[in-house]
Formats: structure tokens, C-alpha cells, sequence
């Protein structure tokens, strides 16, 4: 049993991505479960197996305690962590090859609080476990923004402790330019340096080249793989990558 954890910020396609990857896998013949761990979702595009809104109901909580929509979610996911056992037991007596584990929107309310560390650590086995954190390109493709999220990838890394991968969802929704962009950054200290250099006006360019650099240490060990969630371009070398993880951490595990 492997399990991907699906987190990014809110609307980036964490609950489409997980909708259609699982459907890919299934198609490899891998059994797969799905995860929501969203007490707030209104509809989701797929069927979960295991639904944090069995325990806990957002919208009673909101109105009974008076909250408004954020500290509501606040309450609802420390609701949720309550039940971590039951949760974690639900998911164990399907023991399939991968759980798929969609999160809520407002990614600092779960990423960055205890909670959300009491989920991911009790949901699925040790060591065998990956975050994938959802990038969208439109938002990326300013190279500010950029630098910004992946910042943001390396603040949740350092949070949960887990394997990472950046995934690039959309390239469908964007010019094929953008993504080659996206991804020569990625690949080119000098190149993201030379981007960076242009929009940092005045005092801030002084810090270009560290940013650079740390950007670039960040991605080589954080690697970004562009995907559309909607054509499933971009699914086989996720799949790739995350199988060549499972077998690295199943060496460390020996
Ligand atoms: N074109 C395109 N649209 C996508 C893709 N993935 C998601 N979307 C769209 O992006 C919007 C947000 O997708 P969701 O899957 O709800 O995003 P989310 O991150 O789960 O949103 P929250 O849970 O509300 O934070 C929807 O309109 C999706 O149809 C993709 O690969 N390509
Ligand atoms: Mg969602």
C-alpha cells in the first residue's frame, strides 16, 4: 500500500488531479482508494471510499459555533484529527495498492498546523508515503510567483517530512511556451536568474542570485513534472517518479 497525499493551494486541482490520476491508475491494474479529507467540499468530481464528512459536518459546526468559513475549517479538521484512528482503520481494511488523499483548499490550515501532521503521519504506512504538491501554471508563470511557490513547496516539505513532488497541473490550459518556461527554470540556474533579474527593480535585485540559487537547490530535490489532469498528459512519468521513490525508501527501509 502507497500513499500520495495531494496538497496545494486552494482551486490549484488537487481534487481534479486526484479524480483522474486515480482513474489512470486504475487503468495500470493498480487498485486505488480515495481519500477526502475535506470537510468543506461541496461536490467532488469522484466517489471517496473514506470522507472526513462521515465524522465531522463543516456546515453544523459553522452555524452551531457561530464561526465564519475559515475558523469553521479550523474546527472541523481538529474535529477530523478525533477521529484519526477510525480513519486510519477505514483505509488499512482496504490495503490497496495506492490511496490517493485529497486535501482542503486552504492549504495553511492543514499544512501548517498539528493537525494536519497528525493525519498524514497515522494515514498509511511509513515510508511509503509522498506528498504531491499541485502547482498551477497560470499562477507560475510570472516568475515572482514562481520563486513564491516554491518557497511555499519547501515551507511544506520542511512541515511534514515527507517525499515531495512538485506536479505542474494544467499545461493543457496554457500555451506550450509557458510550460517550457516553467520547466527551463527548473532546469537552469542562469535562466531563472536572468528572468528574476528583469522583474527585480532597485534594491531587491541585490538578492536575485541567492534567490536563484536557492530556488534551484530547492528543485533538485523538490522536481517539478508538468501534467493535465483533464487529457492525463503527464500521468505515466508521474507514476514513474513516485514508483522510483517507493523503491528508494523501501532500500532506506532495509
Ligand atoms: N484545464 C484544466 N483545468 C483543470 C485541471 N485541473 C483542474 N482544473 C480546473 O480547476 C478548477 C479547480 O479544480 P479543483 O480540482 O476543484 O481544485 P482544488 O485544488 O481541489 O480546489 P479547492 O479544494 O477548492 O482548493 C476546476 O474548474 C477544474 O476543472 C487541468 O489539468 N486542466
Ligand atoms: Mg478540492
Amino acid at each position: 500500500m502507497y500513499t500520495v497525499f495531494v496538497v496545494g493551494t486552494a482551486g490549484s486541482g488537487k481534487s481534479t488531479l486526484t479524480s483522474s490520476f486515480s482513474d489512470w491508475l486504475r487503468g495500470q491494474e493498480q487498485s486505488t482508494l480515495l481519500v477526502n479529507l475535506d470537510p468543506a467540499a461541496h461536490s467532488l468530481p469522484y466517489e471517496p471510499d473514506v470522507d472526513v464528512r462521515d465524522y465531522v459536518d463543516y456546515e453544523r459546526i459553522m452555524v452551531s459555533r457561530r464561526l465564519g468559513p475559515n475558523a469553521a475549517l479550523i474546527a472541523s479538521i481538529r474535529e477530523v484529527a478525533r477521529y484519526v484512528e477510525e480513519l486510519k482503520e477505514d483505509v488499512n481494511s482496504f490495503n490497496p495498492d495506492f490511496v490517493i488523499v485529497d486535501t482542503p483548499g486552504q492549504l495553511e490550515l492543514f499544512a501548517f498546523r498539528r493537525e494536519g501532521l497528525i493525519l498524514t503521519e497515522n494515514i498509511g504506512v511509513e515510508g511509503r508515503k509522498t506528498m504531491l504538491f499541485i502547482l498551477d501554471p497560470i499562477f507560475c508563470t510570472n516568475v515572482k510567483n514562481f520563486v513564491a511557490s516554491t518557497f511555499l513547496a519547501s515551507s511544506i516539505y520542511l512541515s511534514f517530512g515527507l517525499p515531495m513532488i512538485q506536479v505542474l497541473n494544467k499545461i493543457d490550459a496554457v500555451p506550450r511556451e509557458h510550460v517550457e518556461r516553467i520547466q527551463g527554470w527548473s532546469e537552469s540556474m542562469d535562466s531563472l536568474l536572468v528572468d528574476l533579474e528583469d522583474k527585480l527593480k532597485g534594491g531587491l535585485m541585490v538578492f536575485s542570485r541567492e534567490v536563484a540559487q536557492a530556488v534551484y537547490d530547492i528543485i533538485s530535490s523538490i522536481p517539478i513534472i508538468p501534467v493535465s489532469s483533464i487529457s492525463m498528459e503527464g500521468f505515466p512519468e508521474l507514476h514513474a517518479v513516485l514508483t522510483r521513490i517507493v523503491s528508494e525508501g523501501e532500500l532506506e527501509l532495509r
